[in-house]
């Protein structure tokens, strides 16, 4: 990662300046931008989604389905239904709804990779278009490929097996987004985290997050721009967590502890549309 990194990021203002002006500022959807992939130097593809098809491709995708707050006291059912995910004019679309719905007042979803597509190493991006409002929480994150929280072997367990949160966004800080690791000992709000501070709400237009990963450590970046980096040598003697595969989830949740409050006037049904999401890595 070290050695190719100015390259690394001249490829990512490329990409985004490409996609700038493909999509224009207000009128962007997943449709308007065309395929052009521009791999990093020294990577190639190796796995996207471009959600141009008609339905989600079940050979990279499953859900998790149901409420009890995951764990953070959130307020929204997820569901496998088109109403709550589906694919719109070339985009993943999440949509959380207030309805009723098994005992819970809104509907979303949560879609993961997990035994269909994992990850050892490299960039992994997406483009997507954030909701606006207070007690949204959006993110693209991954989880250890080996998490199995029915295991009684605590290896198989969150936070042991790394989860590495390539974006967050809550609606109650418009102009923030979060990079984030958990691991043993600095998991939950112990999370080693950065702030990325914009001059500009997240959720005015689409944006790319990537993260770019190897054996020295994470670094993100915010449409091309580095914001963060993290290694084993910074953990102050923890362990590092994040040398084996992991699997990638993409949710929309409401409320709970990072959530936050939600919001009086929210305007439901309020989407997060993903435009893509793509693995690049160096020839093994
Ligand atoms: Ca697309």
């Amino acid at each position: 990662m070290k050695s190719s990194r100015p390259a690394l990021i001249a490829a990512s203002a490329a990409l985004a300046a490409a996609a700038a002006t493909a999509t224009g500022a207000s009128t962007a959807t997943g449709e308007s931008a065309p395929p052009q992939i521009v791999a990093p130097d020294g990577m190639g593809l190796v796995w996207s989604d471009e959600f141009d098809g008609d339905t989600i491709d079940p050979t990279n995708w499953t859900f998790d389905i149901g409420a009890g707050g995951w764990g953070n006291g959130e307020a929204q059912y997820y569901t496998d239904r088109p109403e709550n995910a589906r694919i719109e004019n070339g985009a993943l679309v999440i949509e959380l709804r207030q309805e009723q719905f098994e005992g819970s007042y809104y509907t979303s979803a949560r879609l993961k990779t997990l035994g269909l597509r994992e990850f050892q190493y490299g960039r992994i991006e997406a483009r997507v278009l954030v909701p606006r409002g207070a007690g949204t929480w959006p993110a693209f994150w991954a989880l250890g490929a080996d998490f199995d929280p029915t295991s009684s072997d605590p290896a198989r367990q969150w936070p042991h097996v790394g989860e590495i949160d390539i974006m967050e966004h809550v609606g109650r800080e418009p102009d923030l987004t979060f990079g984030t690791i958990h691991g043993p000992g600095y998991s939950g709000a112990g999370g080693l985290s950065r702030w990325n501070r914009r001059d500009h709400d997240i959720a005015d237009d689409f944006h790319t997050f990537a993260v770019e990963w190897d054996a020295d450590g994470i670094e993100w970046f915010y449409d091309g721009e580095s914001f963060y980096e993290i290694g084993p040598d910074d953990l102050g003697g923890r362990d590092w967590v994040f040398d084996h595969p992991f699997f990638l989830i993409l949710n929309l949740a409401l409320g709970g502890t990072f959530g936050g409050n939600i919001a009086l006037d929210l305007e439901f049904p309020l989407r997060y549309e993903v435009d893509y999401v793509r693995v690049f890595q160096e020839p093994t």
